[in-house]
This record gives C-alpha cells, sequence and structure tokens, in this order.
C-alpha cells in the first residue's frame, strides 16, 4: 500500500513497517512549513506528520506505520476512525453542522448526557452539561461548585494537571512548560501534598493515611473548611506522572468532603472511559464523586467534554448560566456516541484490563533487570515507568527521553510525563492486537537493553 492509498480506521494493515528513517523526507518538508507558520510555543513529541491511523498503528505521510502506545494523550481507546464513530459523524455532518444548543437544541447533546449519567459513578439523580475541552469542563465544575455552595476556595494536589485556561493553569502544579511568564494566575486555588507512594517520606506503606491526615489538617491551618467549595483530584493523576494513590485514599478524601459541605470533583478526563479497567477510575475505589468532569476518549479526539453530577449541584445554577458557542456541537455528539457504543460494545474495560495483565509483568522483569527503572504503576491500560539514579529516587529525565527516543527511532510513539519528566508513560488505544502490544514492549526493552 502506498500512502497515498492508506486509509484510517481499524482496516488499516496492523503492522509496524518502517520504510524511511524517522522523521522521512516528507515529514520533514513538512516540518519545515510548520516551523515557518506555526508559532514555536506548540511542541511535539515525535518529528513525524500523520497520514492515516487506526487500530494500534498510526502511518505517517513517508509511509512508515508505527505502533502506538499515546493515542494521541488517552484520546482514540476506541481506535482512531473507528467504525461507529466514522459513520455516525458522516451522517451528522450532512444533516446539520451546528444550530448551538442554546438556540436550537438538537437530540445527540440531549443523549451524550443521559450516557454520561448512566456510566459515571453512582446511581443517583444527575446532570451533565457540555463543553469543548478538558480544561473548560474543569473550569465549569469549579463555577457550579462555587455557585452551589456559596464558597470560594477550591483544594488541588501536587503534580495536579487540569488544564492551560487561567484558572487550569492555576490548579495545574508544574511550572514549566505550563505556567512559565503567563501568570498572574487565579486566585483562591491551595495545593496540598499528594499521596504519591514511590516517593511519600514514610514509604508507601504510611502513604494513605499520613497523605490524609496532611490533607485535613492544611485545609484546616490555611483554608478553614467552611470556605472550601470543592476538592479537585484525578483518581489517576495523568500528566504529573501516573500517579495512583493507595487504596482507600479516594474514599478517605470523598467522606472529609462531604462531612465539611465540600464538593467532590474527580478529574477523569484522562483516567475515564475504560482506560483504567473500569469505566471510570474512582470505580476501583468505590467512590461516588460529587461531579465527575470527562473529555478525551469521550469522543474518539472530537472536541468534547462533560461535567456530569449530582442533579441539586448541576441545577443550582440559573437558566443561563453556563453555555458556549460549540459546547456539545451535533458532530463531537455523535462521535460520542458511536464511541461509548463501541466501548460496550467491544468490552473495553475488559480490554484494558487484559493489556494491563500484558505489560504489567513484562514491565516488572525489565524492572527487575534495570535497577533504572524504580517503579513500575498504573491500572488497566494507564501504566507507566518511573525511571531514576539506581538506588535511590533521584529523577532521571535524561535516561526518559533517551529511552522515548530509541521507542520512536525504532517506530512506537510513547509518550513521557511527570513533574520531573522522568516517567514513560503507555497509552496504547484500547483495541490494539496483542502481537503489537507485545511487539511493542519488546521494542521497549531493546531500548532499555541500548540505554
Ligand atoms: N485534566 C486530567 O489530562 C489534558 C494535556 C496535553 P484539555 N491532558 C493533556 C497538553 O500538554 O496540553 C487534561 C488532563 C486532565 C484536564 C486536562 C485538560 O484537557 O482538553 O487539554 O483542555
Amino acid at each position: 500500500m502506498t500512502v497515498d492509498q492508506a486509509t484510517g480506521g481499524p482496516s488499516l494493515p496492523q503492522q509496524r513497517k518502517l520504510v524511511t528513517e524517522i522523521p522521512g523526507p516528507r515529514s520533514r518538508e513538512l516540518f519545515e512549513r510548520r516551523s515557518r507558520s506555526v508559532a514555536r510555543g506548540l511542541s511535539h513529541v515525535l518529528p513525524i506528520f500523520a497520514a492515516a491511523a487506526g487500530g494500534g498503528v498510526l502511518v505517517d505521510v513517508d509511509g512508515n506505520s508505527l505502533i502506538d502506545f499515546g493515542s494521541g494523550i488517552a484520546v482514540t481507546s476506541v481506535g482512531n476512525s473507528a467504525d461507529l464513530v466514522v459513520s455516525r459523524v458522516t451522517e451528522q455532518v450532512a444533516q446539520f453542522t451546528h444550530t448551538c444548543f442554546m438556540v436550537a437544541p438538537y437530540e445527540g447533546y440531549v443523549e451524550v448526557c443521559e450516557q454520561l449519567n448512566r456510566l459515571t459513578p453512582g446511581d443517583h439523580e444527575k446532570r451533565s452539561a457540555l463543553f469543548n475541552s478538558g480544561a473548560e469542563a474543569v473550569e465549569n465544575a469549579v463555577k457550579i461548585a462555587r455557585h452551589a455552595t456559596g464558597r470560594d476556595a477550591i483544594v488541588v494536589f501536587d503534580h495536579a494537571y487540569h488544564g492551560r485556561t487561567n484558572l487550569t493553569m492555576a490548579m495545574t502544579a508544574k511550572n514549566m512548560p505550563y505556567k512559565e511568564g503567563f501568570g498572574p494566575f487565579a486566585g483562591e486555588v491551595y495545593r496540598m501534598p499528594m499521596a504519591y507512594p514511590f516517593r511519600w517520606p514514610g514509604g508507601p506503606e504510611r502513604c494513605r493515611e499520613e497523605a490524609l491526615g496532611m490533607v485535613k489538617s492544611l485545609i484546616h491551618a490555611q483554608v478553614g473548611e467552611e470556605n472550601v467549595a470543592a476538592v479537585v483530584i484525578e483518581p489517576v493523576q495523568g500528566e504529573g506522572g501516573f500517579i495512583v494513590p493507595p487504596d482507600g485514599f479516594l474514599a478517605g478524601l470523598a467522606d472529609y468532603c462531604k462531612a465539611n459541605g465540600i464538593v467532590f470533583i474527580a478529574d477523569e478526563i484522562q483516567s475515564g472511559f475504560c482506560r483504567t479497567g473500569d469505566w471510570f477510575a474512582c470505580d476501583h475505589d468505590g467512590v461516588v464523586p460529587d461531579l465527575v468532569t470527562t473529555a478525551k476518549a469521550l469522543a474518539d479526539g472530537l472536541p468534547l467534554a462533560g461535567v456530569t453530577g449530582r442533579a441539586e449541584l448541576m441545577d443550582a445554577v440559573h437558566p443561563g448560566g453556563l453555555g458556549g458557542t460549540y459546547g456539545g456541537n451535533p458532530v463531537a455528539c455523535a462521535a460520542a456516541l458511536g464511541a461509548i457504543e463501541t466501548m460496550e460494545k467491544e468490552d473495553l474495560v475488559s480490554a484494558a484490563r487484559r493489556i494491563g495483565g500484558v505489560m504489567l509483568p513484562r514491565l516488572a522483569q525489565l524492572a527487575a533487570k534495570y535497577p533504572v527503572i524504580g517503579d513500575v504503576r498504573g491500572r488497566g491500560a494507564m501504566i507507566a515507568v518511573e525511571l531514576v539514579k539506581p538506588g535511590t529516587t533521584e529523577p532521571d529525565a535524561a535516561a526518559t527521553a533517551a529511552v522515548a527516543k530509541a521507542c520512536h527511532q525504532a517506530g512506537m510513539l510513547v509518550l513521557t510525563c511527570g513533574t520531573f519528566g522522568n516517567v514513560l508513560r503507555f497509552l496504547p488505544p484500547l483495541v490494539i492486537g496483542q502481537p503489537l502490544l507485545t511487539e511493542g514492549l519488546s521494542i521497549l526493552e531493546d531500548a532499555f537493553a541500548a540505554l
């Protein structure tokens, strides 16, 4: 197949194939154009240009077919251009592309809200509202919590990532590259220690209890429980390093919020929609958040985000208080309905668990062989390894970048993350086939061997 014939979606040949060096000549050409026309502030993981993608592969403009362990940052969980997404989007785009839900509503929006209400944790009465991006969903969850409680303060955590808008930059922990030079930031945002087992000073066994104790006493001393509108947390942290809090930490936090009239908001933008081997990461702990933010995998890459939560909180906002021109665009809603149908039909919750079941033992073997791997963690198909100077917990960002680069050169797309830039994260599409998954792990092994 030549590049020009490559059609995306699940019918793409599920194979790794390198026909040029990475990046090839056509990608290099496009990169030159890019550097003359696109602002420098937009970075890239891999210097290739995409031509088609589907299943577990991404084909570039030179005809290289790469194994995809990134899913466009946890977005294309059902695979790029999945059949049901393509058919529903095609149908919708031919009917109408936009009316604005606030002008003339349409059924697709209501249907997506019904699905979100059904699938998110808890069987209480819920309402949803739709937006364009994850950051916008987080902003709106905060608006709703403040309005409903009449309080101002927002509590967030070390290593948190919530977006790039002014409020969500304030909520995001890491300065470079997200915040540097972009202040001043929104006020009334308070940061607490995160229950990070690998780096907890008292050791992983004491992490849950000590972290909970610190959060409670710091809120009491520095903010005052009665001033807190919401606690916002990613149940498994994403950009900050795929940090999985110890069992019981989220539940303890949710109980504390309930006892103090604080809205507990789970940011499931990266961890949601089957990724962790449950529909939502909160399900693992049996935690029922008051509000949940979703985006990313919700619509297989079309821009769509949601806030879903307790009817009495969501409906506290006056008519006209929430909205936006494009939020819940009909084409994006059609994509979401196709994506959700695919997740259910193909049982992607089980698929994510199977992926974790294959990856975790192989990564554990790798960690036993290479002491540069300090920690292997994750749930389902949201898996990471943290790289350190052997025998310490000192982050090794250089080794992390070297392994990622070696994978890229070998035809596999992997992403890094972490406050210290020393975490390799693996987010394959949940529809990836077993052969590509194991081949990807072998490429990773070779990259560690070559360090
Ligand atoms: N909350 C938990 O993971 C987006 C960011 C990529 P938007 N993460 C990828 C980058 O460098 O910009 C994210 C997230 C969590 C919120 C967001 C924000 O979602 O759709 O990027 O606004």
